[in-house]
Protein backbone atom coordinates (compact mmCIF):
# COMPACT_ATOMS: atom_id res chain seq x y z
CA UNK A 1 0.00 0.00 0.00
CA UNK A 2 1.37 3.46 -0.53
CA UNK A 3 1.82 6.11 2.66
CA UNK A 4 2.23 9.62 2.11
CA UNK A 5 2.67 11.37 4.98
CA UNK A 6 3.56 15.05 5.57
CA UNK A 7 5.01 17.71 8.12
CA UNK A 8 3.99 21.71 7.45
CA UNK A 9 6.84 23.18 5.72
CA UNK A 10 8.58 25.25 7.70
CA UNK A 11 8.65 29.33 7.46
CA UNK A 12 12.75 30.38 7.03
CA UNK A 13 13.11 33.15 9.14
CA UNK A 14 14.41 31.14 12.09
CA UNK A 15 16.41 27.73 12.68
CA UNK A 16 14.80 25.17 13.64
CA UNK A 17 13.61 24.66 17.24
CA UNK A 18 12.52 21.55 19.28
CA UNK A 19 8.29 22.34 18.42
CA UNK A 20 9.47 21.44 14.61
CA UNK A 21 11.49 18.65 15.50
CA UNK A 22 8.76 17.41 17.79
CA UNK A 23 6.53 17.39 14.27
CA UNK A 24 9.14 15.95 12.20
CA UNK A 25 10.55 13.47 14.31
CA UNK A 26 6.38 11.96 14.92
CA UNK A 27 6.69 11.82 11.18
CA UNK A 28 9.40 10.22 10.95
CA UNK A 29 8.41 7.22 13.12
CA UNK A 30 4.84 6.83 11.56
CA UNK A 31 7.46 6.90 8.21
CA UNK A 32 9.47 4.20 9.16
CA UNK A 33 6.96 1.99 10.63
CA UNK A 34 5.08 2.02 7.28
CA UNK A 35 8.19 1.20 6.09
CA UNK A 36 8.89 -1.74 8.08
CA UNK A 37 5.33 -3.22 7.37
CA UNK A 38 6.52 -2.45 3.18
CA UNK A 39 4.39 -0.09 2.63
CA UNK A 40 5.18 2.38 -0.63
CA UNK A 41 5.73 5.01 1.65
CA UNK A 42 6.16 8.94 0.72
CA UNK A 43 7.39 11.43 3.57
CA UNK A 44 8.02 14.92 2.85
CA UNK A 45 8.59 17.62 4.37
CA UNK A 46 10.51 21.24 3.46
CA UNK A 47 10.04 25.05 3.62
CA UNK A 48 7.52 27.77 3.16
CA UNK A 49 9.67 30.45 1.54
CA UNK A 50 7.00 32.71 -0.13
CA UNK A 51 5.69 34.74 3.28
CA UNK A 52 6.56 38.13 4.39
CA UNK A 53 8.12 36.69 7.54
CA UNK A 54 11.31 35.57 6.19
CA UNK A 55 12.23 39.01 4.09
CA UNK A 56 11.46 40.48 7.78
CA UNK A 57 14.14 38.28 9.36
CA UNK A 58 16.10 38.81 6.21
CA UNK A 59 16.30 42.00 6.84
CA UNK A 60 16.48 42.10 10.69
CA UNK A 61 19.72 39.90 9.88
CA UNK A 62 21.02 42.76 8.20
CA UNK A 63 20.85 41.15 5.00
CA UNK A 64 19.44 42.02 1.51
CA UNK A 65 19.62 39.24 -1.04
CA UNK A 66 16.91 37.41 -0.89
CA UNK A 67 17.66 34.36 -3.34
CA UNK A 68 20.65 33.87 -0.99
CA UNK A 69 19.21 34.07 2.58
CA UNK A 70 16.66 30.99 1.27
CA UNK A 71 18.93 28.72 0.36
CA UNK A 72 21.47 29.62 3.00
CA UNK A 73 18.55 28.46 5.31
CA UNK A 74 16.38 26.16 3.06
CA UNK A 75 20.13 24.18 3.96
CA UNK A 76 20.43 24.96 7.33
CA UNK A 77 16.75 23.06 7.66
CA UNK A 78 17.73 19.95 5.03
CA UNK A 79 20.45 19.71 7.04
CA UNK A 80 19.41 19.62 11.03
CA UNK A 81 17.19 16.92 9.26
CA UNK A 82 20.05 15.14 7.87
CA UNK A 83 21.81 15.28 10.98
CA UNK A 84 19.05 14.37 13.25
CA UNK A 85 18.62 11.06 10.73
CA UNK A 86 14.93 11.85 9.67
CA UNK A 87 14.33 9.55 6.63
CA UNK A 88 12.01 12.25 4.69
CA UNK A 89 11.86 11.07 0.94
CA UNK A 90 11.47 14.74 -0.76
CA UNK A 91 12.21 18.19 0.83
CA UNK A 92 10.18 20.45 -1.44
CA UNK A 93 10.70 24.44 -1.42
CA UNK A 94 8.10 26.63 -2.65
CA UNK A 95 10.80 28.72 -5.01
CA UNK A 96 11.02 25.69 -6.90
CA UNK A 97 10.07 25.82 -10.40
CA UNK A 98 8.17 22.34 -9.82
CA UNK A 99 6.04 24.54 -7.07
CA UNK A 100 5.23 27.22 -9.07
CA UNK A 101 4.65 24.99 -12.29
CA UNK A 102 1.40 22.98 -9.76
CA UNK A 103 0.54 26.42 -8.55
CA UNK A 104 -0.35 28.02 -11.40
CA UNK A 105 -2.42 25.06 -13.20
CA UNK A 106 -3.85 24.91 -9.77
CA UNK A 107 -5.08 28.78 -9.44
CA UNK A 108 -5.94 28.18 -13.20
CA UNK A 109 -8.71 25.25 -12.48
CA UNK A 110 -9.77 27.39 -9.51
CA UNK A 111 -10.47 30.68 -11.75
CA UNK A 112 -12.34 28.16 -14.15
CA UNK A 113 -15.07 26.71 -11.81
CA UNK A 114 -15.66 30.25 -11.15
CA UNK A 115 -14.64 30.59 -7.46
CA UNK A 116 -12.34 33.60 -7.52
CA UNK A 117 -13.58 37.26 -7.70
CA UNK A 118 -11.97 40.61 -7.26
CA UNK A 119 -13.25 42.62 -4.12
CA UNK A 120 -12.44 45.07 -1.96
CA UNK A 121 -10.82 43.70 1.40
CA UNK A 122 -10.50 46.00 4.32
CA UNK A 123 -9.63 44.25 7.90
CA UNK A 124 -7.02 43.20 10.07
CA UNK A 125 -3.90 41.22 9.16
CA UNK A 126 -1.25 39.24 11.72
CA UNK A 127 2.08 38.96 10.07
CA UNK A 128 2.74 36.16 12.59
CA UNK A 129 0.67 33.90 11.18
CA UNK A 130 -0.02 35.01 7.74
CA UNK A 131 -3.34 35.05 8.36
CA UNK A 132 -6.61 37.65 7.81
CA UNK A 133 -8.31 37.95 11.34
CA UNK A 134 -11.24 38.93 12.36
CA UNK A 135 -12.94 40.20 15.68
CA UNK A 136 -14.01 36.94 16.79
CA UNK A 137 -10.34 35.60 16.30
CA UNK A 138 -8.89 38.39 18.41
CA UNK A 139 -8.22 38.34 22.39
CA UNK A 140 -8.21 41.63 23.94
CA UNK A 141 -7.81 42.93 20.22
CA UNK A 142 -4.39 40.93 19.53
CA UNK A 143 -3.88 38.00 17.87
CA UNK A 144 -3.63 35.21 20.33
CA UNK A 145 -0.51 33.22 19.03
CA UNK A 146 0.83 37.11 18.45
CA UNK A 147 0.44 38.80 21.31
CA UNK A 148 3.42 41.18 20.74
CA UNK A 149 2.62 42.08 17.03
CA UNK A 150 0.71 44.93 15.86
CA UNK A 151 -2.34 43.44 13.12
CA UNK A 152 -1.91 45.53 10.31
CA UNK A 153 -5.05 47.25 9.33
CA UNK A 154 -5.32 46.45 5.26
CA UNK A 155 -7.88 48.08 2.58
CA UNK A 156 -7.14 46.54 -0.98
CA UNK A 157 -7.85 44.85 -4.06
CA UNK A 158 -7.96 41.40 -3.50
CA UNK A 159 -8.87 37.61 -5.28
CA UNK A 160 -11.31 36.58 -2.99
CA UNK A 161 -12.08 32.53 -2.99
CA UNK A 162 -15.37 31.33 -2.95
CA UNK A 163 -15.03 29.53 0.39
CA UNK A 164 -18.49 29.34 2.29
CA UNK A 165 -19.69 28.24 -0.86
CA UNK A 166 -18.37 24.38 0.20
CA UNK A 167 -19.33 24.51 3.68
CA UNK A 168 -21.83 21.91 3.22
CA UNK A 169 -19.47 20.05 1.34
CA UNK A 170 -17.09 20.41 4.15
CA UNK A 171 -19.46 19.08 6.87
CA UNK A 172 -20.77 16.16 4.62
CA UNK A 173 -17.10 14.88 4.08
CA UNK A 174 -16.26 15.58 7.86
CA UNK A 175 -18.89 14.11 8.76
CA UNK A 176 -19.17 10.87 6.34
CA UNK A 177 -14.69 10.50 7.13
CA UNK A 178 -14.61 11.22 10.91
CA UNK A 179 -11.25 9.85 10.67
CA UNK A 180 -10.21 12.85 8.69
CA UNK A 181 -9.67 15.41 11.81
CA UNK A 182 -8.20 14.06 14.59
CA UNK A 183 -7.92 14.18 17.57
CA UNK A 184 -11.59 13.74 17.50
CA UNK A 185 -11.73 17.15 20.03
CA UNK A 186 -10.26 19.04 17.07
CA UNK A 187 -13.19 17.42 14.52
CA UNK A 188 -15.43 19.30 16.54
CA UNK A 189 -13.73 22.43 17.26
CA UNK A 190 -13.07 23.12 13.44
CA UNK A 191 -17.22 21.63 12.15
CA UNK A 192 -18.01 24.27 14.42
CA UNK A 193 -15.52 26.68 13.16
CA UNK A 194 -16.73 25.58 9.18
CA UNK A 195 -20.56 25.89 10.20
CA UNK A 196 -20.53 29.29 12.23
CA UNK A 197 -17.33 31.10 11.42
CA UNK A 198 -16.11 30.67 8.13
CA UNK A 199 -16.37 33.16 5.31
CA UNK A 200 -14.72 33.81 2.40
CA UNK A 201 -10.96 34.62 2.03
CA UNK A 202 -8.72 36.97 0.32
CA UNK A 203 -6.16 34.61 -2.03
CA UNK A 204 -4.21 37.43 -2.89
CA UNK A 205 -2.07 40.37 -2.13
CA UNK A 206 -1.46 43.52 -3.68
CA UNK A 207 2.35 43.20 -5.77
CA UNK A 208 2.40 46.96 -3.95
CA UNK A 209 2.02 45.68 -0.55
CA UNK A 210 3.90 42.60 -0.29
CA UNK A 211 7.46 41.59 -1.54
CA UNK A 212 7.41 38.81 -2.12
CA UNK A 213 4.90 36.18 -3.57
CA UNK A 214 3.97 34.02 -6.82
CA UNK A 215 2.34 36.21 -9.20
CA UNK A 216 -1.25 35.78 -9.94
CA UNK A 217 -1.60 34.35 -13.51
CA UNK A 218 -2.63 36.71 -15.71
CA UNK A 219 -2.82 39.51 -13.11
CA UNK A 220 0.58 41.73 -12.79
CA UNK A 221 -1.19 43.75 -9.97
CA UNK A 222 -1.61 40.85 -7.51
CA UNK A 223 0.68 38.06 -5.89
CA UNK A 224 -0.89 34.64 -4.69
CA UNK A 225 -1.69 34.74 -0.61
CA UNK A 226 1.12 32.95 0.92
CA UNK A 227 -1.24 29.89 2.34
CA UNK A 228 -2.57 29.65 -0.68
CA UNK A 229 0.74 28.58 -2.15
CA UNK A 230 1.91 26.48 0.83
CA UNK A 231 -0.70 24.16 1.16
CA UNK A 232 -0.26 23.33 -2.32
CA UNK A 233 3.21 22.07 -1.83
CA UNK A 234 1.66 18.99 -0.50
CA UNK A 235 0.77 18.25 -4.29
CA UNK A 236 3.36 19.81 -6.14
CA UNK A 237 6.42 17.96 -5.02
CA UNK A 238 4.09 14.66 -6.13
CA UNK A 239 4.09 15.84 -9.21
CA UNK A 240 1.20 17.58 -9.80
CA UNK A 241 1.44 20.14 -12.78
CA UNK A 242 4.81 18.69 -13.72
CA UNK A 243 4.77 14.08 -13.09
CA UNK A 244 1.31 12.87 -13.90
CA UNK A 245 2.36 9.55 -13.12
CA UNK A 246 3.89 10.16 -9.69
CA UNK A 247 1.00 12.37 -8.85
CA UNK A 248 -1.18 9.52 -9.77
CA UNK A 249 0.89 7.17 -7.35
CA UNK A 250 1.34 9.24 -4.29
CA UNK A 251 -1.91 11.54 -3.81
CA UNK A 252 -4.15 11.90 -1.97
CA UNK A 253 -1.76 11.96 1.10
CA UNK A 254 -2.73 9.44 4.01
CA UNK A 255 -1.98 11.67 6.63
CA UNK A 256 -0.69 15.70 6.85
CA UNK A 257 0.56 16.05 10.45
CA UNK A 258 0.63 19.41 11.58
CA UNK A 259 0.29 21.62 15.10
CA UNK A 260 -2.86 22.02 16.59
CA UNK A 261 -2.22 26.29 15.14
CA UNK A 262 -2.73 25.20 11.54
CA UNK A 263 -5.44 22.92 11.96
CA UNK A 264 -7.92 25.59 10.21
CA UNK A 265 -5.78 26.01 6.92
CA UNK A 266 -5.78 22.52 6.52
CA UNK A 267 -9.31 20.77 7.59
CA UNK A 268 -11.15 23.56 6.02
CA UNK A 269 -9.26 26.30 3.49
CA UNK A 270 -7.29 23.07 2.17
CA UNK A 271 -9.69 20.59 1.38
CA UNK A 272 -12.29 22.90 -0.16
CA UNK A 273 -9.67 24.49 -2.48
CA UNK A 274 -9.28 20.72 -3.96
CA UNK A 275 -13.02 20.68 -4.15
CA UNK A 276 -13.40 23.72 -6.36
CA UNK A 277 -10.03 23.04 -8.27
CA UNK A 278 -11.10 19.62 -8.85
CA UNK A 279 -14.79 20.54 -10.77
CA UNK A 280 -12.40 21.71 -13.44
CA UNK A 281 -9.35 19.40 -13.70
CA UNK A 282 -9.97 15.81 -13.85
CA UNK A 283 -6.27 15.09 -12.04
CA UNK A 284 -8.18 15.94 -9.36
CA UNK A 285 -10.56 13.72 -9.46
CA UNK A 286 -11.27 10.02 -8.47
CA UNK A 287 -12.75 7.92 -10.76
CA UNK A 288 -16.49 8.32 -9.19
CA UNK A 289 -15.93 11.88 -9.89
CA UNK A 290 -15.37 13.29 -6.21
CA UNK A 291 -12.40 15.07 -5.71
CA UNK A 292 -9.34 13.51 -4.23
CA UNK A 293 -8.91 15.18 -0.66
CA UNK A 294 -6.48 14.10 2.21
CA UNK A 295 -7.17 11.16 4.24
CA UNK A 296 -6.52 12.12 7.96
CA UNK A 297 -5.18 15.62 9.26
CA UNK A 298 -3.63 15.27 12.50
CA UNK A 299 -3.06 17.78 15.01
CA UNK A 300 -0.84 17.51 17.71
CA UNK A 301 -0.32 19.56 20.53
CA UNK A 302 2.74 22.23 21.30
CA UNK A 303 5.57 21.57 23.49
CA UNK A 304 6.87 24.32 25.99
CA UNK A 305 10.54 24.38 27.41
CA UNK A 306 10.70 24.40 31.15
CA UNK A 307 7.27 25.90 31.24
CA UNK A 308 7.65 28.76 29.20
CA UNK A 309 7.16 29.12 25.28
CA UNK A 310 9.31 28.59 22.98
CA UNK A 311 10.56 31.45 21.39
CA UNK A 312 13.40 33.44 19.72
CA UNK A 313 12.64 36.18 21.58
CA UNK A 314 12.86 34.34 25.16
CA UNK A 315 16.20 32.76 23.45
CA UNK A 316 15.27 29.21 24.42
CA UNK A 317 14.45 28.14 20.92
CA UNK A 318 17.26 25.85 21.66
CA UNK A 319 18.80 24.02 18.25
CA UNK A 320 17.31 20.54 18.40
CA UNK A 321 21.12 19.14 17.52
CA UNK A 322 22.01 20.86 20.74
CA UNK A 323 19.79 19.03 23.09
CA UNK A 324 21.23 16.13 24.12
CA UNK A 325 24.93 15.62 23.90
CA UNK A 326 25.69 12.28 25.79
CA UNK A 327 22.45 10.34 25.27
CA UNK A 328 21.83 10.24 21.91
CA UNK A 329 19.52 11.68 19.84
CA UNK A 330 17.45 8.26 20.29
CA UNK A 331 16.70 9.41 23.83
CA UNK A 332 15.28 12.72 22.59
CA UNK A 333 13.27 10.94 20.08
CA UNK A 334 11.56 8.37 22.80
CA UNK A 335 11.35 11.36 24.91
CA UNK A 336 9.57 14.00 22.84
CA UNK A 337 6.84 10.94 21.70
CA UNK A 338 6.27 9.29 25.14
CA UNK A 339 6.21 12.33 27.37
CA UNK A 340 3.22 13.88 26.50
CA UNK A 341 -0.22 11.92 24.98
CA UNK A 342 -0.26 13.13 21.10
CA UNK A 343 -2.29 15.59 20.56
CA UNK A 344 -1.74 17.05 23.67
CA UNK A 345 0.24 19.60 24.89
CA UNK A 346 3.39 19.43 27.36
CA UNK A 347 6.30 20.70 28.58
CA UNK A 348 9.97 19.69 27.86
CA UNK A 349 12.41 19.80 30.65
CA UNK A 350 15.85 18.66 31.13
CA UNK A 351 15.19 17.02 34.49
CA UNK A 352 11.86 14.66 32.95
CA UNK A 353 14.54 14.27 29.71
CA UNK A 354 17.17 12.56 32.44
CA UNK A 355 14.44 11.41 34.56
CA UNK A 356 12.98 9.07 31.85
CA UNK A 357 16.16 7.94 30.38
CA UNK A 358 17.72 6.67 33.81
CA UNK A 359 14.25 5.26 34.35
CA UNK A 360 12.96 4.19 31.21
CA UNK A 361 15.54 3.49 28.60
CA UNK A 362 18.69 2.71 31.50
CA UNK A 363 16.63 0.85 33.78
CA UNK A 364 13.96 -0.74 32.00
CA UNK A 365 15.36 -1.68 28.31
CA UNK A 366 18.94 -1.40 28.72
CA UNK A 367 19.46 -3.39 31.95
CA UNK A 368 17.00 -6.25 30.58
CA UNK A 369 19.08 -6.16 27.19
CA UNK A 370 22.29 -6.40 29.40
CA UNK A 371 21.08 -8.68 32.34
CA UNK A 372 19.81 -11.67 29.62
CA UNK A 373 22.55 -11.61 27.45
CA UNK A 374 24.90 -11.88 30.09
CA UNK A 375 23.00 -14.32 32.32
CA UNK A 376 22.61 -16.48 29.00
CA UNK A 377 26.40 -15.79 28.06
CA UNK A 378 27.08 -17.51 31.54
CA UNK A 379 24.99 -20.33 31.89
CA UNK A 380 23.89 -21.54 28.63
CA UNK A 381 27.02 -20.04 26.23
CA UNK A 382 24.87 -17.93 23.83
CA UNK A 383 21.07 -17.84 23.14
CA UNK A 384 20.18 -21.43 24.91
CA UNK A 385 19.86 -24.88 23.04
CA UNK A 386 15.84 -25.10 23.63
CA UNK A 387 12.56 -25.07 21.91
CA UNK A 388 10.79 -21.68 22.42
CA UNK A 389 7.34 -22.65 21.79
CA UNK A 390 7.51 -25.53 24.51
CA UNK A 391 5.74 -24.25 27.83
CA UNK A 392 7.30 -23.36 30.76
CA UNK A 393 7.98 -26.08 33.31
CA UNK A 394 7.64 -23.32 35.96
CA UNK A 395 4.85 -21.64 37.06
CA UNK A 396 4.94 -17.52 35.72
CA UNK A 397 3.23 -14.63 35.69
CA UNK A 398 3.96 -13.37 31.96
CA UNK A 399 3.63 -15.58 29.02
CA UNK A 400 6.01 -14.23 26.51
CA UNK A 401 4.86 -15.99 23.52
CA UNK A 402 1.18 -15.43 24.09
CA UNK A 403 1.88 -11.39 25.39
CA UNK A 404 4.39 -10.40 22.07
CA UNK A 405 1.53 -10.91 19.68
CA UNK A 406 -0.81 -9.15 21.48
CA UNK A 407 1.58 -6.52 22.08
CA UNK A 408 2.37 -6.42 18.05
CA UNK A 409 -1.74 -5.67 17.39
CA UNK A 410 -1.43 -2.97 20.16
CA UNK A 411 1.71 -1.43 18.80
CA UNK A 412 0.19 -1.77 14.65
CA UNK A 413 -2.89 0.32 16.49
CA UNK A 414 -0.32 3.07 17.38
CA UNK A 415 1.62 3.68 14.97
CA UNK A 416 -1.90 2.99 12.69
CA UNK A 417 -3.60 5.76 14.10
CA UNK A 418 -0.82 8.34 14.61
CA UNK A 419 -0.22 7.75 18.28
CA UNK A 420 3.40 6.35 18.90
CA UNK A 421 3.00 7.41 22.73
CA UNK A 422 0.05 4.40 22.68
CA UNK A 423 2.62 2.29 20.75
CA UNK A 424 5.36 3.02 23.37
CA UNK A 425 3.38 3.03 26.21
CA UNK A 426 1.94 -0.76 25.43
CA UNK A 427 6.04 -1.98 25.02
CA UNK A 428 6.95 -0.19 28.29
CA UNK A 429 4.27 -1.87 29.51
CA UNK A 430 5.46 -4.97 28.49
CA UNK A 431 9.20 -4.53 29.41
CA UNK A 432 8.21 -3.91 32.87
CA UNK A 433 6.35 -7.52 32.83
CA UNK A 434 9.68 -9.30 31.51
CA UNK A 435 11.17 -7.63 34.18
CA UNK A 436 9.30 -8.49 36.86
CA UNK A 437 9.48 -12.51 35.30
CA UNK A 438 12.79 -12.39 35.54
CA UNK A 439 12.65 -11.31 39.36
CA UNK A 440 10.36 -13.96 39.60
CA UNK A 441 11.72 -16.55 37.76
CA UNK A 442 15.22 -15.63 39.15
CA UNK A 443 17.56 -17.55 36.41
CA UNK A 444 20.95 -16.82 38.70
CA UNK A 445 19.55 -19.03 41.39
CA UNK A 446 17.34 -21.27 39.16
CA UNK A 447 19.89 -22.53 37.31
CA UNK A 448 21.65 -24.55 40.15
CA UNK A 449 18.09 -26.26 40.81
CA UNK A 450 17.04 -26.63 37.59
CA UNK A 451 18.99 -25.68 34.36
CA UNK A 452 16.69 -26.58 31.42
CA UNK A 453 13.80 -24.71 33.19
CA UNK A 454 16.34 -21.39 33.46
CA UNK A 455 17.04 -21.95 29.45
CA UNK A 456 13.80 -21.84 28.71
CA UNK A 457 12.75 -18.71 30.70
CA UNK A 458 15.94 -17.23 29.66
CA UNK A 459 15.25 -17.82 25.81
CA UNK A 460 11.49 -16.58 26.48
CA UNK A 461 13.40 -12.89 27.47
CA UNK A 462 15.63 -12.80 24.42
CA UNK A 463 12.96 -13.47 21.94
CA UNK A 464 11.25 -11.12 23.51
CA UNK A 465 14.12 -8.39 23.16
CA UNK A 466 14.22 -9.40 19.64
CA UNK A 467 10.70 -8.35 19.60
CA UNK A 468 11.28 -5.21 21.30
CA UNK A 469 13.93 -4.16 18.94
CA UNK A 470 11.73 -4.82 16.03
CA UNK A 471 8.93 -2.35 17.72
CA UNK A 472 10.59 0.33 19.14
CA UNK A 473 12.81 0.56 15.66
CA UNK A 474 10.37 3.52 14.20
CA UNK A 475 11.22 5.69 17.57
CA UNK A 476 14.64 4.32 18.21
CA UNK A 477 16.51 2.92 14.93
CA UNK A 478 19.81 3.62 16.45
CA UNK A 479 18.69 1.63 19.16
CA UNK A 480 17.22 -0.77 17.29
CA UNK A 481 20.26 -1.99 15.31
CA UNK A 482 22.31 -2.39 18.61
CA UNK A 483 19.82 -4.14 20.85
CA UNK A 484 20.25 -7.09 17.24
CA UNK A 485 23.81 -6.60 17.23
CA UNK A 486 23.55 -7.42 21.19
CA UNK A 487 21.52 -10.58 19.62
CA UNK A 488 24.43 -11.30 17.31
CA UNK A 489 21.36 -10.96 14.79
CA UNK A 490 22.51 -8.66 11.82
CA UNK A 491 19.56 -5.71 11.85
CA UNK A 492 19.50 -5.83 7.62
CA UNK A 493 18.50 -9.49 7.98
CA UNK A 494 16.15 -9.68 10.26
CA UNK A 495 14.23 -6.22 8.68
CA UNK A 496 14.59 -8.11 5.25
CA UNK A 497 12.07 -10.47 6.64
CA UNK A 498 9.56 -7.59 6.72
CA UNK A 499 7.13 -6.66 10.13
CA UNK A 500 4.77 -9.56 9.91
CA UNK A 501 7.58 -12.44 9.35
CA UNK A 502 9.88 -11.13 11.46
CA UNK A 503 7.33 -10.90 14.67
CA UNK A 504 6.79 -14.38 14.50
CA UNK A 505 7.68 -16.34 17.85
CA UNK A 506 11.25 -18.03 17.88
CA UNK A 507 12.87 -16.38 15.02
CA UNK A 508 15.87 -15.92 17.49
CA UNK A 509 18.26 -19.45 16.51
CA UNK A 510 18.81 -21.50 19.92
CA UNK A 511 22.51 -22.03 19.93
CA UNK A 512 23.62 -19.42 18.32
CA UNK A 513 26.60 -17.40 19.68
CA UNK A 514 25.83 -13.77 22.03
CA UNK A 515 28.76 -11.38 21.55
CA UNK A 516 29.51 -9.51 25.01
CA UNK A 517 27.19 -7.29 26.07
CA UNK A 518 27.45 -3.76 25.93
CA UNK A 519 25.46 -1.10 28.20
CA UNK A 520 22.82 0.58 25.69
CA UNK A 521 22.19 3.94 27.70
CA UNK A 522 25.50 5.09 29.47
CA UNK A 523 24.56 5.98 32.63
CA UNK A 524 25.41 10.02 32.28
CA UNK A 525 26.16 12.52 35.32
CA UNK A 526 25.21 15.58 33.70
CA UNK A 527 24.21 16.89 30.39
CA UNK A 528 24.39 20.59 29.54
CA UNK A 529 20.98 19.77 27.56
CA UNK A 530 18.28 22.73 27.86
O1 LIG B 1 2.97 27.54 10.17
N1 LIG B 1 5.34 22.67 19.81
O2 LIG B 1 5.17 27.24 9.61
P1 LIG B 1 5.93 27.36 11.01
C1 LIG B 1 4.98 21.80 18.88
N2 LIG B 1 4.67 27.69 7.09
N3 LIG B 1 5.04 22.03 17.55
C2 LIG B 1 5.51 23.22 17.15
C3 LIG B 1 5.92 24.21 18.09
C4 LIG B 1 5.81 23.89 19.48
N4 LIG B 1 6.20 24.73 20.41
N5 LIG B 1 6.34 25.28 17.39
C5 LIG B 1 6.21 24.97 16.06
C6 LIG B 1 3.86 27.43 9.34
N6 LIG B 1 5.71 23.72 15.92
C7 LIG B 1 3.53 27.38 7.86
C8 LIG B 1 3.00 26.00 7.54
S1 LIG B 1 2.05 24.17 5.84
C9 LIG B 1 1.31 24.19 4.33
C10 LIG B 1 2.58 25.80 6.11
C11 LIG B 1 5.50 23.02 14.65
O3 LIG B 1 7.38 27.42 10.67
C12 LIG B 1 4.04 22.61 14.46
O4 LIG B 1 4.01 21.53 13.55
O5 LIG B 1 5.35 28.44 11.82
C13 LIG B 1 3.45 23.83 13.81
O6 LIG B 1 2.23 23.57 13.14
C14 LIG B 1 4.55 24.21 12.85
O7 LIG B 1 5.77 23.89 13.57
C15 LIG B 1 4.52 25.67 12.43
O8 LIG B 1 5.68 25.94 11.69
Amino acid sequence: MKFTLTTPIYYVNDKPHIGHAYTTIAADALARFHRLRGDDVFFLTGTDENSQKNVQAMEKAGESDLVAYLDRMANTWKSTWAELGISIDDFIRTTEPRHLAGVERFWRAVEASGDLEKRTYTGLYCTGCEGFKVESDLVQGKCPLHPNKELDQVAEENWFFALSKYRDDLLAYVDAHPEFIQPEARRNEIRSYIAQFMTDVSVSREVKKVSVGIPVPGDDSQRIYVWFDALLNYMTAVGYGTDEARFARYWPADLHLVGKDIIKFHCALWPAMIMSAAKHDPMLRNADGSPKLPKMVFAHGFFTLAGQKISKSLGNAVDPRELAPGIGFDAVRYFLLREIAFGEDGDFSKERLMERYGADLANTLGNLVNRVVAMSRKYCDGVPKVDGAAPLPIETSWHAAEDLPELKTEVDAGFEHARPDQALEAIWKSLFQANKFIEETQPFKLVKEQPEATAQVLYAVLEAIRWYAWMVTPVMPETARKIFAQLGLDADAEYAKGWDAGLKWGGLPPGAPLPEPKPLFPRVESTDAV
